[in-house]
């Protein structure tokens, strides 16, 4: 007996001796973090699609989750890494900040990449258009929205089977993709700044001027399956970097940019084409039945979508005959900013912290009313926009909820809401391509999120003091005038050359003086602000060349606002013909491709901006109180 124990004694000090060789390697197959306080569960699955391909998906729930509601969301930024924002216990922590009431309330939140994108199976293509023309597979964003909401309503044992999908940005486009033939079990959509069209006003192009300083977010999004580093250009100065690069293809070129497959279509289709209007959603969404609530949301200063959802709204608007389908929601936020804090912007600073506000006192009770058995029934607000200037949350009925009144260029450079009755009158001015109007002041670092983020509400003063660049500015208002809706450009404008781009900025000008707040003393906020590309004006299709002297009328809308300019603020509009870096310079003569334009194409040309009888250029501005309020407001 004694002998047993004492080999049982042994055998134990040996195991205790034995040691992990020193070649073993380090790492392993698999790391299992140990998590014993975690108030959460997290699942890392692979969901299999129709043709195989498996999407890699993280479900995260509070533990003891039963019967809960999933929110969904299906992104190329990394589904991982957004469910462990940080490494932590605490459901909260390892979420997005947005996440943090839904899920704290039982939510079930899910994220999954999209083919092609880290772990995800398949190829990834830059907002893979629909399965048709455009694309002869058999899988879309639509079909793997609808097998991954399959897969989760029959896997996830703690879900009541009921699904919503939201995301903003791309995120934003493959939530709306999912309305196209939608599962059954998708019962709400929060599109947040969807990527709608391209060309026509999101990420690539506005009104066909092509946004160049976007070419680098293909470097990260298509250099690899988990991302890529940014161009390396040494340099902080896009001004002069894309200067010296010439056009945005002799940038492409001198990067390597060009050998992206993304990236060349673009290239390939500089106008707007069927490959552009084959996969505008917008267009594609008004052909079906809309059948889930859906509420689209978008930021008032959104930087990189702010067409999509306005475009969505306009198309889908007329489907919903009983307003209550489909709602609009327009936050005084920079691009994605409804996720994050929303108590300034820039120098502004607003009531609380809007994002907040909306999620917590909108998006959610939306949700839960349609998601969670027994929760009150939400009275949703078919549109809800916060009014800058005024500091406060409106609801309102339809968008816009102005009436159309008409502000007109005058002569010494004022406004005025009488039609000017001049024979022949316009301003000029010379638009040299080797000078062009920075967007923001020069150095430009668009890398700077500080800078990039909050650019739009960046003072105008920068344009305003150039000779190139042409204002207009009324006198101070007698009273508040507030602006609703999409105001539109209808500029009348002529070039000496044989194309041009025409900018037009919508501007509150705050007083003077402002000791309380010097940071707003003379502020000159643009309230919308968008290009358009000359050679489009007849078809966005095909391009032609400008005649040189000839008045065109340009008619473009800006974005979509709720804006209260205050009594004593001046309102102000500025056109100039470029808007660099942000957009390609135009040469000022026709070329059959801009990307391809060679030095000597870049001239400078006379601009001539009319305003009198037959060519009254004005913007059309949706004004609450119609034409009333803008009497009250203007005149004289
Ligand atoms: N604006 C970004 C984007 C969307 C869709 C295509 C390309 C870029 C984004 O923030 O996701």
């Amino acid at each position: 007996m004694k002998s047993a124990i004492f080999a049982a004694a042994l055998l134990l000090s040996g195991a205790a001796l034995a040691q992990t060789p020193t070649m073993a390697p380090d790492i392993g197959p698999k790391f299992n973090a140990v998590t014993p306080a975690a108030d959460y569960v997290r699942r890392e699955v692979m969901i299999p699609m129709r043709d195989g391909v498996g999407l890699f998906t993280v479900v995260v729930m509070k533990k003891g989750t039963s019967a809960g509601p999933i929110l969904l969301t299906r992104t190329p930024y990394n589904a991982g890494k957004a469910t462990a924002r940080n490494p932590s216990q605490s459901i909260v922590e390892i979420l997005p900040v947005a996440d943090k009431e839904l899920v704290e309330d039982g939510y079930i939140r899910v994220y999954q990449d999209v083919r092609g994108i880290t772990k995800s199976e398949g190829d990834y293509v830059m907002t893979r258009p629909l399965k048709g023309p455009l694309n002869p597979t058999a899988v879309d964003h639509s079909t793997d929205a609808w097998d991954t909401i399959d897969w989760l309503v029959k896997n996830v044992p703690e879900t009541n089977g009921r699904v919503a999908i939201t995301g903003s940005s791309y995120p934003g486009f493959t939530s709306l993709m999912a309305l196209v033939d939608p599962h059954p079990a998708l019962k709400a959509a929060v599109p947040m700044s969807p990527m709608v069209d391209g060309w026509m006003g999101d990420d690539w192009f506005h009104n066909g001027a092509f946004r160049q300083t976007m070419l680098d977010y293909f470097t990260g999004q298509t250099s690899s399956k988990s991302g890529g580093d940014p161009v390396a250009m040494g340099r902080r100065d896009y001004y002069a970097e894309f200067l010296s690069a010439g056009s945005a293809g002799g940038y492409a070129r001198k990067y390597g940019l060009d050998t992206l497959p993304g990236v060349k279509k673009l290239m390939e289709h500089p106008a707007y084409d069927a490959w552009w209007h084959g996969q505008a959603l917008d267009r594609i969404l008004a052909a079906r039945p809309l059948t889930v609530p859906t509420m689209l949301v978008v930021g008032q200063w959104d930087q990189e979508d702010s067409y999509g959802a306005p475009a969505v709204y306009r198309a889908l608007e007329p489907k919903d005959k009983d307003n209550t389908l489909l709602s609009l929601v327009i936050g005084p936020w920079r691009h994605s900013g409804v996720n994050y804090d929303g108590s300034g912007l820039g120098v502004l600073k607003f009531e609380g912290d809007t994002g907040l506000q909306f999620r917590r006192n909108v998006m959610k009770p939306f949700l839960d009313s349609h998601l969670k058995a027994g929760a009150p029934a939400f009275n949703t607000p078919p549109v809800f926009t916060y009014a800058v200037g005024a500091d406060k949350w409106q609801r309102h009925d339809r968008f816009p909820a102005g009436d159309t009144v008409n502000l007109y260029l005058d002569d010494r450079f004022s406004l005025s809401l009488n039609q000017p009755s001049a024979k022949a009158a316009h301003d000029d001015y010379v638009s040299d391509p080797a000078h062009p109007v920075p967007f923001v002041p020069v150095p430009v670092n668009v890398r700077d999120r500080a800078t990039w983020g909050p650019w739009l509400v960046s003072d105008q003063r920068h344009a305003s003091t150039r000779p190139d660049v042409v204002t207009y500015v009324s006198a101070p208002l007698k009273a508040p005038l507030q602006i609703h809706g999409q105001p539109e450009a209808n500029l009348f404008a002529s070039t000496s050359g044989t194309d041009s781009d025409w900018v037009v900025k919508l501007i509150d000008v705050f007083p003077e003086e402002n000791s309380e707040k010097p940071d707003l003393a003379g502020l000159q906020l643009g309230i919308g602000m968008e290009i358009f590309r000359g050679r489009y004006v007849k078809s966005f299709e095909k391009p032609e060349p400008l005649t040189p002297g000839k008045a065109e009328r340009y008619r473009f809308l800006l974005p979509g606002v709720n804006h209260v300019i205050p009594a004593g603020h001046r309102i102000m509009v500025q056109v100039q013909s470029s808007w660099f870096p942000l957009y390609d310079r135009n040469p000022q003569t026709f070329v059959p491709n801009i990307f391809n334009a060679a030095p000597g194409d870049y001239q400078k040309a006379t601009q001539g901006v009319w305003r009198d009888a037959v060519r009254p250029s004005h913007i059309a501005i949706p004004v609450v109180g119609g034409a009333a309020a803008a009497q009250a407001a203007l005149a004289q």
